[in-house]
């Protein structure tokens, strides 16, 4: 069966690299990883989870940098083929709808998302607890604070591409102020970008073992003929600590809060050495996915080891495809999730 991306334009100038002979994986990790190394900026000790898209006749993306105070900010990066990145020295400077500087205390693991011509970058980031922060841009000169969506805790979130019955759609994952022993992925609704309402459950850990503490969304669903595929992350806890791996699931294309097919395999787990060892090890994160429709090629960009940005490689066809044969959704998964 062929399945076709839907609306994320063509992009010859995608990364790729074809499947390794003798890989039986759905995704393939870029054989010279990590594209993005340890202090790649003066001041910043580490790039990780962030988020490109395409522009102009290149790339451009926002990035996790942890300075060398601790501090995660944003940076602003730009890339011609999406893997050589060079990023801007002083951190994305947001301002108020007034043009005042409005920077929050810290701000981390943001995703980009183009909606109509805004970019909007979404992120965690204190409002009297870790909540989600947004700011949209036209020029990725001028950076607009959007009201936070949500009152604390929620320290995870991406916006779908498009209005999704006439409303802008946001997936995020309700937790507490730590490193959350829990969290289920929720979706809401807004008008206006400003008020959000109309919230339900898309799906929570599962019994797997490699996603049985808690969840949250990836890269921004990528739509496509039988759904939007959404990359996420689940993660399990070891009496080493936590794993995070990539999971894979297919969402209803009119009502996302009904889950269609979910994997019961990880489509991703730390096996390189950038995954495995790092500043917290075994951390496979994806934050962005970019994509050709002419080829159903698609890119994921994703975080290792909270100290290095990491790409893989897969084909739409392969990985829903491959989401679809090993289907483990539950009844609560495919419910619209409204109780
Ligand atoms: C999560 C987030 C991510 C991080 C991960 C592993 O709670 O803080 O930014 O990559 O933990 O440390």
């Amino acid at each position: 069966m062929s399945i076709k991306l839907i609306g994320t334009g063509c992009l010859p100038n995608i990364p790729w690299q074809d499947k390794p002979e003798g890989c039986s994986a759905p995704i393939w990790r870029y054989n010279e990883n990590p594209i993005i190394n340890r202090n790649p900026i003066e001041g910043v000790a580490r790039i990780f989870n962030s988020a490109v898209m395409p522009y102009e006749n290149g790339f451009i993306g926002v990035f996790r940098g942890e300075q060398v105070n601790g501090i995660p900010f944003i940076y602003l990066g730009r890339s011609r083929d999406g893997i050589q990145w060079v990023f801007e020295k002083e951190k994305i400077q947001f301002t108020d709808e007034n043009g005042k500087p409005f920077m929050p205390d810290y701000a981390y693991d943001p995703r980009l998302v183009k909606i109509d011509d805004t970019y909007y970058i979404i992120w965690c980031q204190d409002a009297y607890g870790a909540a989600i922060g947004m700011a949209k841009t036209t020029d990725f000169k001028v950076f607009t604070r959007v009201e936070n969506p949500f009152l604390p805790f929620n320290r995870n979130a991406v916006l779908f591409p498009r209005r999704v019955g006439g409303n802008f759609m946001l997936l995020s994952r309700p937790s507490d102020s730590g490193h959350t022993p829990f969290g289920d992925i929720f979706l809401s609704e807004s008008k206006d970008m400003e008020f959000w309402g109309r919230h339900r459950h898309v799906m929570g850990k599962s019994g797997r073992w490699w996603e049985n503490l808690k969840i949250g969304s990836g890269s921004a669903p990528i739509e496509t003929s039988e759904g939007w595929l959404l990359l996420y992350h689940g993660v399990t806890n070891t009496c080493n600590g936590f794993v995070y791996s990539m999971g894979g699931a297919i969402l209803d294309i009119d009502e996302p809060s009904k889950v269609k097919y979910r994997c019961e395999n990880f489509l991703l787990t730390p096996e390189e050495w950038y995954e495995e060892r790092g500043f917290v090890p075994n951390v496979c994160f994806p934050c962005a996915a970019i994509s050709d429709e002419e080829t159903g090629r698609i890119a994921i960009y994703y975080g290792c080891a909270d100290s290095y940005v990491g790409l893989a490689f897969t084909t739409v066809n392969e990985v829903v495809e491959y989401i679809r044969m090993h289907d483990a959704a539950s009844d609560d998964d495919r419910s619209d999730g409204r109780k």
